[in-house]
């Protein structure tokens, strides 16, 4: 069953709530990062919020998604709690990582959820891993990576892409052109008009699309999950967007206007949708106000409480960090060395 069906008037309300969510969960998170509360990096999704939100409704809930630096906005796309999430931004042991991983490692991994990542480019490689589990195990799933503008010319990405078209593997590849890799405009990164050429390289369906319009992402993903579903392989989405703030907080932002910024802002998704949702009676403008202060509220009570939750104890510091402990590591090498798997 699809994550959120944009056709009904409950989807559609979901959808906007997980968009408003995401750029209150950013604000705040930005404030804190100012008054010196969080440790780390933060890097924003705000104005980016139609792709993620739009990207993962068109998903099933048991589908995979991989992330970037950019992370907070995929998780909450995909459903997860503003609490744990803020808890692991101050390091703190209720957060999805126990407080380990920070803003740029927040992963659930049963909520399909493969993790944000500190490496540009990361996603994919995984995304595509992810998908030949699934086919393997003959799993109705797929995998969907967002990875940035800047990371489309790294070389694993291509060499996930090129798996995955190879191998008809269920992957949906999501480009977020926010028309910035750090401080560089696109075109200056790329000798390509459109990123989504990059598809014709590998001879899968490759397409750009308004990522300002949550209905247009997704409609793209809703066609290419079906296609990866039925065995015809990844399709590469190219979603146009942009980032309001910094690339992480404290960027003075040398490299563009302020009135490049507004130019955006006026094609702001979030109140696109709304406005699209009130003209259509699915909302009221009451509606709406009360739906805003109750996802204030519930941002701000998760940074309150986060805030004065527990840090990790130091003897916890080498826990959680492999899937086994280095004692079970050696008893696993030595049954395998028993059973004759083991040929050195
Ligand atoms: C492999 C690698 N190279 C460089 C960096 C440093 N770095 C962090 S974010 C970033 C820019 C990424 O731009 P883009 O992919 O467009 O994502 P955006 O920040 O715009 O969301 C760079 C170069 C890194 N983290 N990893
Ligand atoms: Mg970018």
């Amino acid at each position: 069953m699809v994550t959120l069906d944009i056709e009904s008037a409950e989807g559609q309300t979901e959808i906007l709530r997980r968009m408003l969510t995401i750029r209150a969960f950013d604000t705040k998170a930005g404030e804190l990062f100012a008054d010196g509360e969080l440790p780390g990096f933060v890097h924003l999704y705000i104005g980016e919020e139609a792709v993620g939100v739009g990207a993962v409704s068109a998903l099933e809930e048991q589908d995979y998604i991989t992330s970037t630096h950019r992370g907070h906005g995929h998780c909450i796309s995909k459903g997860l709690d503003t609490y744990e999430m803020m808890a692991e931004l101050y390091g703190k042991r209720d957060g999805y990582c126990n407080g380990k991983g920070g803003s740029m490692h927040i992963a659930d991994v049963d909520a399909g959820m493969l993790g944000a990542n500190g490496i540009v480019g990361a996603g994919p490689p995984l995304a595509t891993g992810a998908a030949l589990t699934a086919e393997m195990k003959d799993e109705d799933r797929v995998a969907l990576a967002f990875f940035g503008d800047g990371a489309v010319a790294q070389g694993q990405v291509h060499e996930a892409i090129n798996l995955a078209a190879t191998w008809d593997l269920p992957v949906v590849f999501v480009v977020e052109n926010n028309q910035f890799g750090e401080g560089t405009p696109v075109e200056e990164q790329h000798n390509v008009e459109h990123l989504s050429a990059t598809a014709e390289a590998y001879d899968i369906p490759g397409f750009t699309v308004d990522g300002m319009d949550v209905t247009a992402v997704y409609e793209a993903v809703t066609e290419a999950r079906e296609r990866a579903a039925t065995g015809e392989g990844p399709t590469f989405i190219e979603a146009d967007t942009y980032r309001y703030e910094g690339h992480f907080e404290g960027d003075h932002q040398p490299y563009r206007s302020k009135e490049d910024i507004e130019l955006w802002k006026d094609r702001d998704a979030i109140e696109t949708f709304k406005n699209r949702l009130v003209d259509a009676g699915t909302i009221t403008e009451e509606e709406f106000e009360s739906m805003q202060s109750e996802i204030d509220d519930e941002i701000e009570t998760a940074a309150e409480t986060a805030k004065e939750a527990d840090y990790p104890d130091p003897s916890e510091a080498y826990e959680d960090m492999f899937g086994m402990t280095v004692p079970e590591i050696n008893d696993f090498g030595a049954q395998m060395r028993a059973d004759g798997g083991e040929t050195q």
